[in-house]
């Protein structure tokens, strides 16, 4: 099956340093690659090339829900290749990405009705942000180009999603190539108030009357849209406060601003329902979704749109292209085929009501590591939870990076940033693998203390 010899030697191709990791410590990695080298995967395990073992602690990067191998999976990709595996995109379609649409739009809140696909998280912010200008051009308010993001907000990594991102990190080296007029919302989260919350915190709705304070400061004929995380992620499963999203709801119908959510980790599945919107009761004007759809088969994203703005671009001259955006691989048809078979499985396995009933379990095993003595902060909501461990004195980042690393030897691949160990378990682990996992962590956090 392989293409590679037997004899190749991965841990020493990678200290030669041919391969650029993304967003990694590549010298760190060259230094010592073998414990960080995937060979394969099946169900919620990664296995390395020694043969280790290592539970998929974040679902690969919240994208492989279903887990790995799952046959149905396999089965539609193999099929799909053989049958059409490659579509033109532009004035032609393909049956499989027509239907995915209609079936993407069938579990999106009502009104939300129209599907543009693109083929990651990053294209697809940078596509509802385009969407979002292009709306208020063609109803004559071409004013409004600025965009609100918030504080700790990952929107990916185009020009438009780091703009409105709010990591910093992830913008200092770029800080000349901002996408202009971009303003942010403070985040959410304040330990003083909320730290050990269980579910949503009951402190902080008022946190979204910074978007009435950026709207007196600018003027909402300026404001095109608000993008926000329902659930912000990457930064540590920071949960919105009860009546937060509501309340920007409420400020952004007022002021004819469109509000995106980006639900890249939140949508298909990872709050117990299919999408955040419909867990916490508020309906944005669009939804950008990537990761769960395709369980990380195959590379898809894509943007959902309200009734309104779909039928705002349709009312040109009726031979005119309406929205000149466009991936050569959006709606590809293997991830469309995919994409087809995640949902059937997640209708047949009831996969929503099994993520319900494990929220519970997670949140039983991850708030019972509170009273160590260097856990500060521990959150969580669906399926996806957080500990923040204390930082050493003038080396942030330094316990978390010890305690991926001890990870590695002990079973568990963690998603650590900073000192935030983040937990996104598969949809289909078992309550003894979720207990097992966060017992992993509480010894990895003893044994650094
Ligand atoms: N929006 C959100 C909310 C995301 O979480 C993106 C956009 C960008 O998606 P792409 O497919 O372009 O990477 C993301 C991606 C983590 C982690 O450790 C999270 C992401 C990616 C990698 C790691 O939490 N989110
Ligand atoms: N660069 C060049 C030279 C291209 O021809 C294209 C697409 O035709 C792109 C970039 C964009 O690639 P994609 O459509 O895969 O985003």
């Amino acid at each position: 099956m392989t293409q590679l010899s037997d004899d190749f030697d991965c841990p020493a191709a990678v200290a030669e340093g041919a391969y650029w990791l993304p967003f990694s410590a590549n010298r760190r990695m060259k230094a010592n690659p073998a414990p960080r080298i995937i060979a394969r995967a099946k169900g919620p395990f990664y296995y390395t090339e020694a043969g280790e073992e290592l539970f998929d602690t974040l679902s690969g990067l919240w994208c492989t829900p279903l887990g790995h191998g799952h046959p149905r999976i396999v089965e539609a990709l193999k099929t799909q290749a053989e049958t059409l595996d490659y579509c033109t995109a532009f004035q032609v379609t393909n049956p499989v990405t027509v239907r995915l649409a209609g079936r993407i739009a069938e579990r999106a809140p009502q009104g939300l009705n129209h599907v543009f696909f693109a083929n990651s998280g990053s294209e697809s912010v940078d596509t509802a942000l385009k969407i979002a200008l292009g709306y208020h051009r063609l109803r004559g308010e071409g004013n409004r180009f600025r965009m609100i993001g918030r504080e700790k907000g990952y929107h990916g990594v185009g020009f438009g999603g780091m703009s409105v991102g709010g990591i910093v990190p992830n913008r200092k080296m770029f800080a000349s190539g901002m996408i202009p007029g971009v303003d942010h919302m403070r985040h959410t989260h304040d330990p003083a108030h909320m730290a050990f919350s269980r579910g949503q915190p009951t402190w902080g709705a008022d946190r979204a009357d910074d978007l009435e304070r950026l709207v007196a400061l600018h003027d909402a004929s300026t404001i095109a849209a608000v993008i926000v995380e329902p659930m912000q992620g990457s930064s540590g499963v920071i949960v919105p406060p009860v009546g937060y999203l509501q309340r920007l709801r409420e400020i952004c119908t007022r002021h004819g601003i469109l509000l995106i959510f980006d639900e890249v980790i939140t949508g298909f599945g990872r709050m117990g329902a299919n999408f955040a919107a419909e867990r916490f009761g508020v309906t944005p004007d669009m939804i950008v979704f990537a990761k769960a759809i395709t369980n990380g088969v195959v590379p898809m994203g894509g943007v959902i749109v309200s009734d309104e703005i779909y039928n705002t671009f349709m009312a040109g001259p009726p031979n005119a292209i309406e929205f000149c955006h466009g991936y050569t691989y959006s709606g590809h048809p293997l991830a469309a085929a995919v994409a087809h078979a995640v949902l059937d499985v997640m209708e047949e396995d009831a996969v929503l009501e099994r993520v319900r009933a494990l929220e519970p379990v997670l949140e039983e095993a991850v708030h019972a590591l509170r009273g160590l003595n260097l856990v500060a902060d521990i959150r969580n909501i669906g399926l996806a939870a957080a500990i923040d461990v204390a930082p050493v004195d003038g080396a942030p980042g330094a316990r978390g990076l010890s305690i991926f690393e001890k990870g590695l030897e002990s079973g568990l691949l963690l998603r650590c940033t900073g000192d935030t160990i983040a937990f996104g378990p598969p949809f289909i682990s078992t309550p003894e693998q979720i207990h097992a996992m966060v017992d992993g962590v509480r010894r990895l956090i003893q044994a650094i203390d």
